[in-house]
């Protein structure tokens, strides 16, 4: 891989620039990538559609405009590594083999989503597939991704742990104790922030006086990357290598991803308090436009990605039917699974 790192003036951050081609990493790979991508936006767009006929139970929460973040590093991880996502993080649920119907049966509150119809949105996990339930007070996953972390090391399994959460999580004590003791006990953990650049209605300058929420990680003693959020192959490339330095020994690594939440906070928020002009600049940055960006440069053929779309489509619209043909859940079913045999 040609890689070199550049300062972005406008946004006053160092990205790591992929030039060229990574090694290793064919046009399938990126073909792989491009489909999580799509997936992760066409189940969200459709489930945004869903909420405003008003059938959706709960808050509606997308990640729209972050979908490399998630689903490049996910890419990057071993089947065994523990995530620990957060209310932006679909694409890592679905790399991780969520399937859309579960997705979708979720926020339809269904017996067949992955909360078996008790929380109609994105907090839900599944242990099986080692994704940890996200946790809705901010932060609260860290900790707990850290503690997963501690048993690895404890029982000398070759895993890591993945911890997502945003930058207005990292004001929060949690993210502070976790760091601190991750980077203390050298723990086999990966922190990944998406600096969208807004805790709901609050920007980032109005949070913290330092510039990047990786200072806030240095102070911990971490090593950090601050990297484009928005481009796949940075992020891929970024994980990949911090997790093989983790998972050789090497403590706890911190990852800034610069980002922009594109829509409001959820989808009852319509971020009025965002400047306009800041929206259409990152509009310029879509990671899926980025991806397909580096699939002409491979010489993908345009029927290709075309192919992809459709897929996306066809599967989004028969998770709906399945969703909407599961039942809904008894009320005994209100007990199950809540508490631990
Ligand atoms: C402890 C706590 N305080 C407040 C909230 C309400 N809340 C949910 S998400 C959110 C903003 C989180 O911002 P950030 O961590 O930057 O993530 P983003 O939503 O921007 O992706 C707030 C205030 C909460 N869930 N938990």
């Amino acid at each position: 891989m040609k890689k070199g790192l550049c300062a972005n003036q406008q946004s006053n951050y160092t990205s790591v620039m992929i030039e060229g081609t990574v090694v290793g990493l064919g046009s399938a790979d990126l073909l792989r990538f491009y489909y999580y991508l799509r997936l992760t936006r066409g189940l969200e767009d459709r489930v945004i559609k869903l909420y405003r006929q008003g059938r959706i139970l709960g808050g509606c929460y997308v990640g729209t405009g972050e979908e490399a973040i998630s689903v490049g590093s996910a890419c990057a991880l071993e089947p065994d590594d523990v995530i620990a996502p957060s209310h932006r993080d679909l694409g890592a649920h679905l790399v991780k083999g969520v399937t859309p119907n579960e997705y979708m049966a979720q926020y339809l509150g269904r017996l067949t989503g992955l909360t078996r119809g008790k929380d109609g949105t994105i907090h839900f996990g599944d242990l099986r597939r080692r994704i940890i339930g996200f946790i809705s007070p901010m932060a609260d996953g860290i900790p707990v991704a850290t503690g997963v972390a501690l048993a690895f090391k404890t029982r000398r399994e070759p895993h890591i742990a993945v911890a997502y959460f945003g930058d207005g999580a990292s004001s929060r004590g949690d993210f502070h104790e976790g760091l601190n003791l991750a980077a203390v006990l050298r723990l086999p953990i990966l922190f990944i922030c998406h600096n969208n650049q807004y805790a709901y209605s609050v920007p980032v300058s109005r949070q913290m006086a330092v510039p990047h929420v990786a200072d806030r990680a240095k102070a911990y003693g971490l090593p950090t990357r601050i990297i484009d959020g928005n481009d796949i192959l940075a992020v891929y490339q970024t994980t990949k290598e911090a997790a093989a330095q983790i998972r050789g020994g090497g403590g706890p690594i911190f990852i800034e991803c610069k980002t922009m939440r594109m829509r409001g906070h959820a989808e009852h928020d319509d971020a009025s308090y965002v400047p306009r002009e800041l929206l259409e600049e990152w509009r310029g940055r879509d990671p899926i436009q980025k991806c397909e960006h580096y699939l002409r440069e491979r010489e993908v053929p345009e029927d290709q990605l075309r192919a992809v779309e459709a897929r996306v489509v066809k599967e989004v619209e028969e998770a709906l039917d399945f969703a909407e043909k599961s039942p809904l859940p008894d009320g005994p079913e209100a007990l199950e699974g809540v508490f631990a045999p």
